[in-house]
C-alpha cells in the first residue's frame, strides 16, 4: 500500500492512527462480549476503519454525517463517550433511544450523527434535506452520508442523488464497497463496472477512493470537503474496502473465497498505516503500547460503568408519551370579515399564511412552482416566495419525504405536496419507518405536514381516486387530519403546520370545487381531536369524515324525520372518541360512514371501542358503511356501485327501525 506521506501533517497522521485504533479495540472487545452473551447483534466494521475515521476527520463538528452499521468510527472520531455507547447497545437508559432502539440506530443532534433505520436507503435522502437546509441558511457546510454497495440498489440511492444534482445540494455521498451486501456478491448486486460510474449519470462529479488507504481517504475527502464548502455540490464517492467478517457476527463468512479474505488481510488499514509511521518515525513500539493501554483502559472503565447501569425500567405512560413531540397547541382567533370560498381556495390561503407566519416553511411538490400543482393550490406562490421556498420537486416521493424530514433534524419546516394521495405509497417507507418513529426512537422530530388531495366521485379510476387514511391512522407517530369543510380545512392546515409532528393532511379532491364556505380572512387555527357536532338528534348517532359527511348531510336534509346526531370527525388522529361516546350514550345507535373500503379502516376501530366501551348504552348492532372491498373502478356507474352513499341509506333506515 502506497501512502502519500506530505500529504497529511504529522500530527494529523498519529491522530488518524489513533482514531482507526480506537473502533478497532472496541470491536475486538465486543466479538469477546458477544462470545460470552454479553451483548446481542454486532455487524462489524473491521478492515473498513479508515473509511469512517477519514471522513469523519475532514468534516468540522458542526457538520452532519449520517453514518451506518459497520460504521463505529464515526461515533468514536465524533468523541461520543464510550460508556454511552455500551449503554445503547446494551438497551439501557444512558444510550440514545432509552432502550427502544438497537445498535447505530440512533441520531444525536449533540453529535450532528443521524444514525440509519433498518431499511439503509432513506438515510441518503434525509442527507439531501439536511443539506438543503445549510443551503437556504446559507450556511457553508457539508453533509455527508454513508451507504453500502448493497444499498445502492435501492430506488432511494437513484432517487437521493439525483435530486442531490437537480438541486445542487452539498451532499458527499460515501459508498463503501466491501464486496458483498449479506451473502450477495458485487456482480449479483450491480452491472456496472464501478459504481463511481454512476455519479456523471446524474450530473455529478465522482471518483473512486482507496478505502483501506487512511491518508488517501482522508486528504481527498478533505480536498472535496474544502471545495463543496465554497461552491455546493453533491460529489459521490466509491471506496472500494473489503468486509473481513461476516455481514454480523453469527453469519459468518463461509460463502467468501478464502483467496479474497487473505489478500484483504493483506489491506488491513491499522496494520499498514501502523507499518507506514514506524517507519516514518511517526510512531515507536513503545508509543504504539501507551494508545493501545489507553484506550483499553477507557474501554474498561466505560464497559463497567455501562454493565453496572440498572436495566432500563418500564414505564408504560412514558412509553405511549414519547411517540409524540408534545405540542403547545396556540389558538388564533380570527376577525368577522369572510368571503365565501371553496375548500380549495381555503387550503391555498391557510397554506400561504402560514409561509408568510414562517419564515423557515418550505413547500415540495411535483409541479407546484410556477405551475401552481396540478390542483393550482400554490398558483402564485412562487412571486411571492420565491423558488427557494416553493420547491419543484423530480418524480421521486420517497426521497422527498426523507428530505423533508432531514429539513426538519436542521430546523426548517416543511409541507411536501403529493400530487395524488394515491402515489403517497412510493414514499410510505420514510413515512411509516422514519418520520414516524423518529421521535420515540431518538427524540428527533418531524416537522412535516404532508398534503393528500384524496378520494373518488371524480370518475379517476383504481390509481387517482383512493382515500388510504387508514394506512397511516394505523401507525402511532403520525397525525392524520381528514377536514371535510373550508373552514376547518384553513384552521386544520395552520395548526398542522404548527404542531412539529409529521401530519398527513387529506384533501378531498371532489369537495376542493364543490363546497363553499364563509371563511374569515385571517390566519387562524382550530386544535386538534375534537369532533364537529353538525345536527343534533336523539334517535341515532352518524360518525363519518370528509365526503362521508357530506353524503349523510345530503341523505338527513332529505330525510327531515330522521333524528341524528351527526359527527364530522376532522382528525382521525388524535380521534374525539369522547364526542362520539357522549352521542351514542344519548342516542344508543351508531352507524359509521367512510368512504374508504371497508376491512381495516377507521369505522372498525371506532365500532370496536364503543363495543368495548358503551356495550350497555347500545340498543343495535353498530353498523359500518363502506366502499366495496375492491380497487376503484372508473366507469361512472361502476364507481356509484362502488362508493357506499347508497348503501348508506338503506342501512341507515335498517337500523332505525331495528
Ligand atoms: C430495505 C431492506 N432490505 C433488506 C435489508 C436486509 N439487509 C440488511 S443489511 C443488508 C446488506 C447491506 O449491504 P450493503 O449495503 O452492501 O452494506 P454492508 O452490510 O455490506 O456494509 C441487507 C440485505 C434491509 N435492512 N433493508
Amino acid at each position: 500500500m502506497q501512502y502519500k506521506g506530505d500529504s497529511v501533517d504529522k500530527a494529523m497522521q498519529l491522530k488518524l492512527y489513533q482514531r482507526m485504533l480506537k473502533p478497532r479495540l472496541i470491536e475486538e472487545k465486543m466479538l469477546i462480549l458477544l462470545r460470552q452473551g454479553k451483548i446481542s447483534k454486532w455487524f462489524s466494521g473491521i478492515g473498513q476503519e479508515a473509511i469512517s475515521v477519514g471522513v469523519a476527520s475532514a468534516l468540522t463538528p458542526d457538520e452532519y454525517i449520517l453514518p451506518m452499521h459497520r460504521n463505529l468510527g464515526v461515533f468514536t472520531t465524533r468523541n461520543i463517550p464510550l460508556h454511552r455507547l455500551f449503554s445503547q447497545w446494551q438497551g439501557k437508559a444512558n444510550g440514545f433511544t432509552n432502550g427502544r432502539d438497537r445498535s447505530f440506530h440512533f441520531g444525536t443532534q449533540e453529535y450532528k450523527i443521524v444514525g440509519m433505520i433498518s431499511h439503509l436507503g432513506p438515510q441518503l435522502g434525509v442527507a439531501d434535506g439536511i443539506a438543503l437546509a445549510d443551503l437556504l441558511k446559507n450556511n457553508k457546510r457539508v453533509t455527508a452520508v454513508f451507504t453500502g454497495e448493497g444499498g445502492t440498489s435501492e430506488g432511494d440511492f437513484h432517487e437521493s442523488l439525483n435530486l442531490a444534482a437537480v438541486w445542487n445540494l452539498p451532499v458527499l455521498f460515501c459508498i463503501e464497497n466491501n464486496g458483498y451486501g449479506l451473502s450477495t456478491p458485487t456482480n449479483e448486486q450491480y452491472k456496472c463496472e464501478n459504481l463511481a460510474d454512476k455519479g456523471p449519470g446524474y450530473g455529478m462529479e465522482s471518483q473512486i477512493v482507496d478505502g483501506n488507504n487512511i491518508l488517501e481517504v482522508f486528504s481527498t475527502v478533505d480536498g472535496i470537503c474544502k471545495s463543496m464548502r465554497k461552491n455546493p455540490r453533491p460529489v459521490l464517492l466509491e471506496f472500494k474496502t473489503f468486509r473481513m467478517r461476516g455481514h454480523e457476527e453469527a453469519s459468518g463468512t463461509k460463502y467468501v473465497p478464502q483467496d479474497l479474505l487473505d489478500a484483504w488481510e493483506e489491506k488491513d488499514p491499522i496494520v499498514n498505516f501502523e507499518k507506514f509511521l514506524l517507519d516514518e518515525k511517526i510512531l515507536s513500539a513503545h508509543l504504539i503500547e501507551t494508545l493501545k493501554n489507553e484506550i483499553y483502559a477507557e474501554i474498561d472503565y466505560d464497559l463497567k460503568k455501562a454493565f453496572s447501569e440498572q436495566e432500563i425500567e418500564v414505564d408504560q405512560t412514558k412509553e405511549l408519551r414519547d411517540v409524540y413531540k408534545v405540542f403547545d397547541y396556540q389558538q388564533y382567533n380570527h376577525g368577522s370579515t369572510t368571503n365565501n370560498i371553496r375548500l380549495i381556495d381555503a387550503v391555498s390561503q391557510g397554506l400561504k399564511q402560514s409561509m408568510d407566519r414562517h419564515d423557515n416553511l418550505v413547500v415540495m411538490g411535483q409541479d407546484i412552482a410556477d405551475y401552481g400543482g396540478v390542483f393550482k393550490i400554490t398558483e402564485g406562490f412562487v412571486q411571492t416566495f420565491g423558488k427557494e421556498r416553493i420547491r419543484n420537486t423530480p418524480i421521486c416521493e420517497s426521497a422527498v419525504v426523507s428530505a423533508a424530514m432531514g429539513l426538519s433534524i436542521n430546523g426548517v419546516k416543511s409541507v411536501m405536496e403529493m400530487q395524488f394521495a394515491d402515489f403517497v405509497s412510493t414514499g410510505f417507507n420514510p413515512i411509516v419507518n422514519y418520520l414516524a418513529k423518529v421521535h420515540y426512537r431518538w427524540g428527533e422530530n418531524a416537522d412535516v405536514v404532508i398534503r393528500m388531495p384524496c378520494g373518488a366521485g371524480v370518475g379517476a379510476g383504481p390509481f387517482h381516486s383512493q382515500t388510504n387514511e387508514a394506512w397511516f391512522t394505523k401507525t402511532p407517530g403520525l397525525k392524520v387530519v381528514y377536514p371535510a369543510f373550508p373552514y376547518d380545512a384553513k384552521g386544520l392546515l395552520a395548526t398542522s403546520i404548527n404542531d412539529p409532528n409529521p401530519i398527513l393532511f387529506f384533501e378531498h379532491k371532489g369537495l376542493y370545487r364543490s363546497i363553499y364556505q364563509e371563511v374569515p380572512e385571517d390566519y387562524y387555527t382550530l386544535p386538534f381531536g375534537k369532533a364537529a357536532l353538525l345536527k343534533e338528534g336523539s334517535d341515532i348517532t352518524v360518525v363519518s369524515y370528509g365526503l362521508g359527511v357530506h353524503w349523510a348531510l345530503d341523505i338527513l336534509k332529505d330525510n327531515p324525520d330522521i333524528k341524528a346526531d351527526l359527527l364530522d370527525l376532522r382528525t382521525l388522529q388524535p380521534m374525539d372518541m369522547d364526542a362520539i361516546y357522549t352521542s351514542v350514550q344519548k342516542t344508543g345507535k351508531l352507524i359509521i360512514l367512510q368512504e374508504d373500503s371497508l376491512f381495516g379502516g377507521v369505522a372498525s376501530d371506532i365500532s370496536a371501542l364503543v363495543m368495548e366501551n358503551c356495550f350497555k348504552f347500545l340498543d343495535a348492532p353498530v353498523m359500518r358503511v363502506a366502499s366495496l372491498e375492491t380497487p376503484i373502478p372508473f366507469a361512472k356507474n361502476l364507481e356509484n356501485n362502488y362508493l357506499p352513499k347508497e348503501r348508506f341509506a338503506n342501512e341507515l333506515f335498517r337500523l332505525l327501525a331495528y
